[in-house]
């Protein structure tokens, strides 16, 4: 039902038609009624009657998270907010979250993506969808409910945590799909066996995963464990959250719905486009969101395209996996931290504790851990271990309460920690993509 072979199969010149007449219209709402924009865009010389076509978005300056960080909370909107009917949030990376309004269409729009993506990959009315992405602030939970209600499927809101009940709820109620992050998958098979069960006894037969980086051995892993179909599925935040782009039964790279976001490649030191198939930074502007529309967003996600035809006949443009960030964002356990918000944390906490600090991230059990050593100053006054239990202790929930999620702290003495000779080495990270 919500495969739209109209809508998902245009034709190039079709397509092209309708991504230059939304964008032309993107560009006079924001212009009209986004500040920072109506600046940027004076600034760059451009007016909305310059842009005539999709071919004239080169004209047109791109969006930084740090545009969204400079009009915190609300500066971005385009729509009064008696018409914002949704906030959601990210991590920024400096403490302040990168913030967005959805308005009812654009609640509607976004659905339609993530439905788009379950019926692609074999979702039907009568399917049971197990979501275990995260409920809040974070998007996969609400985004994947939304798509999966609209498609008519029988939602399970279970959100992320409590792996034994999210497995007693799989086994119980039969879920044939499932969404949750790639690495909480492998995590929750391996749970299944170690209960003594296997995938013969659940009824699961696709699930969609996403929100972090993962690999074709991943989903071979996973595939094999939980015995259902994985495919891979990509959003942000900033853009609308999952359902940017999903893969189809071919599992040939993710089709972005383009009839609503328009991609483009960028060579990041030239911030030139680049032509299909090259890799480079990942942009998007949405083409007809109306409570936060985006314009040239620079995703920091590094990429390719695809546009060869895909057996599905979808004609979305695909997006291959992506190889990494070109900023320093760590995606642990599916959400997103940036190494300034541990900083600012471990300044903050306390001052017998000095500013070097190294993270190591890891994959253990198929779960991402994090260990952060900080070192003590040495003109620190210390008389009892007590005073360090509790320093820790103190250092360990600030950390938690700036990013989200728990991390194992480690004091080290004073010079432990190896100091670069240029550029500090802040972060290791052990796991393989
Ligand atoms: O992660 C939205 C989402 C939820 C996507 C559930 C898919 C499933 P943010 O928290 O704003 O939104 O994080 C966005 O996560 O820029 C990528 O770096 C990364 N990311 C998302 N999906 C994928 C994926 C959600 N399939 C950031 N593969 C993005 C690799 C992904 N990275």
């Amino acid at each position: 039902m919500f495969y739209e072979p109209k809508q998902e199969c245009l034709s190039n010149n079709e397509k092209r038609a309708l991504q230059s007449e939304r964008l032309i219209d993107t560009v006079k709402r924001v212009y009209e009624n986004v500040a920072p924009y109506r600046a940027k865009m004076d600034q760059a010389g451009v007016k909305p009657s310059d842009i005539r076509g999709i071919e004239d978005i080169v004209k047109l300056p791109f969006t930084t998270k740090k545009d969204l960080r400079e009009n915190y909370p609300f500066g971005m909107f385009a729509s009064p907010q008696k018409d914002i009917i949704r906030i959601h949030a990210s991590s920024g990376t400096t403490g302040k979250l990168t913030v967005v309004g959805y308005s009812k269409a654009d609640i509607d729009l976004w659905a339609r993506c993530c439905a788009r993506g379950l019926a692609a990959v074999g979702a039907t009315q009568e399917s049971v969808l197990h979501v275990a992405y995260g409920y809040g602030l974070f998007t996969g939970g609400l985004g994947m409910h939304y798509g999966g209600e609209l498609m008519g499927l029988t939602v399970v809101p279970v959100s992320s945590g409590n792996t034994a009940r999210q497995l007693t709820l799989l086994k119980d109620f039969k879920a044939d799909g499932i969404c949750c992050t790639p690495s909480y998958a492998v995590f929750l098979a391996d749970e299944l066996i170690k209960a003594g069960f296997s995938a013969k006894d659940l009824n699961l037969k696709w699930g969609l995963f996403g929100a972090e980086p993962w690999t074709d051995e991943m989903r071979r892993e996973i595939e094999e464990k939980l015995g259902l179909k994985a495919y891979d599925i990509y959003g942000l935040s900033e853009i609308s959250g999952p359902g940017v782009a999903s893969e189809c039964e071919f599992q040939r790279g993710s089709h972005i719905w383009d009839d609503y976001f328009y991609p483009e490649i960028i060579d990041i030191d030239t911030l030139q486009p680049l032509p299909i198939g090259e890799r480079g930074e990942l942009v998007f502007t949405t083409l007809t969101k109306e409570g936060m529309p985006l314009i040239r967003y620079r995703t920091r996600d590094i990429t390719a395209l695809d546009d060869s035809p895909c057996p599905c006949g979808r004609t979305g443009v695909r997006l291959n996996r992506i190889k990494g960030r070109s900023d320093d964002m760590l995606i642990i356990r599916g959400v997103n931290v940036f190494p300034s918000q541990i900083e600012s944390a471990i300044i903050n906490s306390d001052e017998r504790i000095s500013t070097h600090y190294h993270i190591v991230v890891d994959r253990i059990n198929n779960l991402d851990t994090m260990e952060i050593m900080v070192e003590l100053r040495d003109d620190a006054q210390i008389d009892q271990i007590k005073e360090i239990e509790d320093i820790k202790k103190k250092l360990t929930s600030d950390i938690t309460s700036a990013i989200g999620i728990s991390a194992n702290v480690r004091l080290v003495s004073g010079g432990s920690i190896t100091r670069s000779e240029g550029k500090a080495k802040r972060v290791t990270d052990n796991r393989k993509y």
